[in-house]
């Protein structure tokens, strides 16, 4: 188990990649520094799954001076040969599908066709929309009598949370690879499994020594140690609001770039004269995806007061199709199913009435840290349950009186990540999400856009990720007048 060699099977059965005890840093697997480890814990079953190192600022150290060793030469590789090596990634990701799918199931506690349809193939996607843009990008412009160059930014500390082991991951490591940048991940402690099969895909579609580097290890040691490293460029984070709010003071206090993807609290507006069973339905899945771990997640449902009753037992209705353990998979760790339970709690005697759900555990379930999705009606926007991130499977009904009632909860909050909008027509739609203070809107069940920009107005965060806005992130001007 501890070598990771479970993972190189003969057979074609999918596997669970059970870790590797080992850091891998200039193209090399080789012990960490210090050889303390971390247990791996499938959230469903609570049974250790797998070990990686646990490494400290000395790992750091060998990464970054790897990625600053390989920064000339990758930067300099032309575009189209960084397109080919992210496409050979792509093709090899997708070979690995299945045991990607196991390793995100059993590390993040995902039901398997979850993982499936989204924590695998939503990157496999991210990855080929980069590929292609590595080869599409203008990555030299003309304006007036300069030349214009779009040069890499340098050496990335990507630090990714557990919520979507391997889409944080490729969200941040593809376009930092298509702009010429080198990469150290230290991936989130709970989910650190894939990102290791990741690196292995890298390493075999010929990515050069040295331009991705990973070290597993724990937040404030390895996490800290690589965001505060001088011979890290850009720092990309995605994480809690507390942990984003430190990295952002170092990095301005170092003057260097960083990119945040904090927290949301995001409203799904349901306008009069929209198709409300339709809206309500889509809105409950939305939140209920992933047990509700996705900062992107609609979490406020505000609806017109005529049919704010209709509306509630629509969604009580549709909480019933969701069952624990079986649609619904359980929160990452016990801290989380605390804190989830919490806010539930804190929801019921703030005066919010349960109508599908509660802190209750769910009944029938011998393990696992499962909560009950919950519906919260006659929830105020000032309530703590309205205002912060809870991280689980809990939408919260909110009732407005006319459009600007609506518009003024919606962005009644410090938060500004996503949202929704539904109503009769698109035009209105659209008029209500220009006013919005949110950086990503569905307008009546938009489709999911790999290639749009996603990132926080507010608090939510700086920067953009995905498509050719994400790939700026890691790019930088220079220009030369003629
Ligand atoms: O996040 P942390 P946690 C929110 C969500 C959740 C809450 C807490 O509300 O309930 O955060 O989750 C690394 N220096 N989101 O505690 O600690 C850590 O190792 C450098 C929203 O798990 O922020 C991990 O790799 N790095 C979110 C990453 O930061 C540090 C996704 C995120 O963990 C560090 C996850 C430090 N001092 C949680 N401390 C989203 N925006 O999608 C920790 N880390």
């Amino acid at each position: 188990m501890a070598d990771g060699t479970d993972n190189q099977h003969t057979d074609g059965t999918p596997r669970v990649h059970r870790g590797r005890d080992e850091v891998f840093v200039g193209g090399r697997w080789r012990p960490s520094a210090g050889g303390e480890r971390i247990d791996v814990i499938d959230p469903a079953t609570e049974r250790l799954i797998g070990r990686v190192p646990a490494g400290d600022a000395r790992d750091v150290d060998a990464a970054v001076a790897a990625a600053r060793a390989a920064l000339p030469g990758w930067a300099a590789t032309p575009p189209e040969r960084r397109a080919a090596v992210l496409t050979a990634a792509r093709d090899l990701m997708a070979a690995r599908r299945e045991d990607i799918a196991a390793t995100v199931s059993a590390e993040l506690g995902a039901p398997l066709a979850f993982a499936t349809a989204v924590h695998t193939d939503l990157p496999l996607a991210v990855l080929g929309s980069f590929a292609r843009l590595a080869a599409e990008h203008p990555f030299e412009e003309r304006i007036g009598n300069s030349r214009v160059l779009h040069e890499p930014v340098g050496v990335v500390g990507a630090i990714t949370p557990w919520n979507y082991p391997l889409h944080q991951v490729v969200a941040k490591a593809a376009p930092a690879l298509a702009a010429g940048c080198t990469v150290v991940l230290k991936p989130a402690e709970d989910t650190p499994l894939v990102a290791q099969l990741f690196a292995e895909i890298l390493a075999e579609a010929g990515l050069p020594d040295g331009v991705f580097n990973l070290v597993t290890g724990l937040g404030p040691v390895a996490g800290q140690a690589l965001a505060e490293h001088p011979g890290v460029d850009l720092v990309s984070f995605t994480g809690s609001t507390a942990v984003g709010r430190l990295i952002g003071a170092a990095a301005g206090g170092a003057v260097k770039r960083v990119a945040l993807e904090l927290g949301g609290k995001s409203a799904n507006v349901i306008l009069p004269g929209a198709d409300l069973a339709k809206a309500v339905n889509v809105g409950v899945a939305n939140v209920f995806a992933n047990s509700g771990q996705t900062c992107s997640a609609w979490t406020r449902m505000l609806v017109h007061a005529a049919r704010y009753d209709e509306a509630v037992e629509l969604a009580a209705a549709a909480a019933a199709k969701y069952r624990p353990g079986d649609r619904v998979g359980p929160l990452v760790n016990a801290k989380q199913l605390q804190r989830v339970r919490g806010y539930i709690d804190k929801g019921v005697q703030e005066g919010a009435r349960v109508a599908a759900g509660g802190a209750e555990a769910p009944e029938g379930l011998a393990a696992g840290y499962y909560v009950r999705p919950t519906v919260f009606a006659d929830v105020r926007p000032e309530m703590t349950i309205a205002q912060e991130e809870i991280f689980g499977p809990v939408v919260s009904l909110i009732r407005y009186e006319d459009e600007e009632d609506a518009l003024r909860i919606a962005n009644g909050t410090v938060y500004g990540l996503a949202g929704a909008v539904w109503a009769a027509d698109e035009d209105t739609a659209v008029a209500f999400a220009r006013r919005m203070d949110t950086g990503q809107v569905d307008i009546n069940g938009g489709r999911f856009n790999p290639r749009a920009p996603f990132g926080g107005y507010k608090q939510s965060g700086v920067g953009r990720e995905l498509g050719p806005h994400g790939l700026a992130e890691y790019l930088q001007t220079k220009s030369l007048q003629l």
